[in-house]
């Protein structure tokens, strides 16, 4: 179709130059001009196609999406020097896929705010609160407030079987919360598995089209920094504390074959967290729905993962590379002291009595 318009516009203005009909010649020369307007304006956003493998592992699925690599800055904005040669030594800033692993110190929050303003970014967060966690709901949505993407458009899902218990947070103008009932279990494997479908169906019947960036936060935590724009990208996720300085042979991964989850000894990149993840709407998207099929193919044949929907993740982000990688500063866990690479903490789960939280053990 192009190539038959381009020919027949090449076409045209030479008949024309011939027969000298110069309106003919001028029109055709506007349509040429607002034709590479157009095409170069277009070529800011990168659209590339992606093969997925599904949960039986034999049927594919093409899925489009859209990356903006466009970061516009605005004018005359003042900030410190960034340097190539100066700055955290302590610390790897970059996987070997090269993507940027954020640590304190490898970004500048009022830049990247100043950029993302401008694109009036919308971010949603979900988390879970099922059965006794409800009792983690209040410091969660407190503290989000006070830290996570303060001054954006943000909106909290909040999963539960006790609406009623959800308590009433103040927020600014442009935040809100909603809440979805979803039945209670008497299997945390269940609630947590779980939540990859309940994402999933969130995302395509609320947010496809208003949402840009959405992260799937642990209820049991909160925020003590904050957590922004630094953190955005296609596909985010978090390493785990516990597993950072430790070889992957080490790693909880699900080491038995015949599960969706499956990595080999020898494989794997880093232990990435089930309690944080996100990205843009396209990829957790594909991520939530190639996790839940996976997790029902390998229920159907009487197998759960060792960390269920985690290792789920962790085995997803083997094969498609997160493209930011966020550093445990974005989910640290109360009951650790501090590693002396981690600056801030931003995000840490609670100290929690187990058998007294989960309605199994
Ligand atoms: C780890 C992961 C968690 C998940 C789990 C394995 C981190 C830091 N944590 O946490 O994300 O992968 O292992 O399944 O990566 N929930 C309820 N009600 C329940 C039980 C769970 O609402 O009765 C929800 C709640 O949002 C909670 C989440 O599920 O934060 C994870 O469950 P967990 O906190 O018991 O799991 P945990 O701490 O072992």
């Amino acid at each position: 179709m192009i190539s038959a318009v381009l020919l027949l516009l090449i076409y045209i203005p030479v008949y024309s130059l011939i027969n000298n009909d110069k309106w003919v010649f001028l029109y055709v020369c506007v349509h040429r001009m607002l034709y590479c307007y157009f095409s170069l304006s277009v070529r800011v956003v990168v659209t590339f196609e992606q093969e997925q493998e599904t949960a039986d592992g034999k049927s594919v699925e093409t899925v489009r999406k859209n990356h903006v690599f466009h970061l516009v800055a605005p004018d005359h904005l003042l900030y410190k020097q960034p340097s190539i040669i100066k700055g955290r030594t302590d610390v790897v800033t970059v996987t070997p896929w090269l993507a940027p692993v954020v640590w304190e110190g490898t970004f500048n929050p009022e830049l990247l705010d100043s950029i993302y303003h401008q694109q009036n970014i919308s971010v949603v967060a979900t988390v879970f609160a099922v059965g006794k966690y409800i009792m983690f709901l209040k410091d969660f949505l407190e503290t989000a407030e006070q830290h996570f993407f303060v001054g954006f458009r943000v909106h909290i899902y909040v999963f539960t079987d006790q609406p009623n218990e959800v308590p009433q947070v103040k927020m600014a103008a442009n935040r809100g919360v909603t809440v979805r009932a979803v039945p209670s279990s008497n299997r945390w494997q269940t609630i947590s598995a779980r939540r990859m479908e309940l994402i999933q169906t969130l995302i395509e019947e609320k947010l496809q089209g208003n949402t840009d960036y959405i992260f799937c936060l642990d209820v049991d935590s909160k925020f003590h920094g904050r957590w922004g724009t630094e953190s955005l990208s296609g596909l985010v996720a978090v390493i785990h504390p516990g597993y950072y300085w430790t070889t992957r042979s080490n790693f909880p991964y699900e080491r038995r074959a015949r599960s969706r989850a499956y990595i080999a000894v020898g494989e794997g990149d880093f232990y990435y967290c089930g309690g944080a993840f996100g990205g843009s709407l396209d990829e957790v998207h594909l991520l939530a729905r190639t996790c839940r099929l996976n997790f029902e193919a390998d229920a159907a044949e009487g197998i759960e993962a060792a960390w269920q929907e985690e290792s789920h993740l962790n085995r997803y982000m083997w094969i498609n590379k997160p493209s930011k990688v966020l550093s445990p500063e974005y989910l640290w866990q109360d009951f650790k002291s501090r590693n002396h690479e981690i600056q801030i903490v931003r995000f840490s789960g609670v100290v929690k009595n187990y058998a007294a939280v989960r309605p199994n053990n």
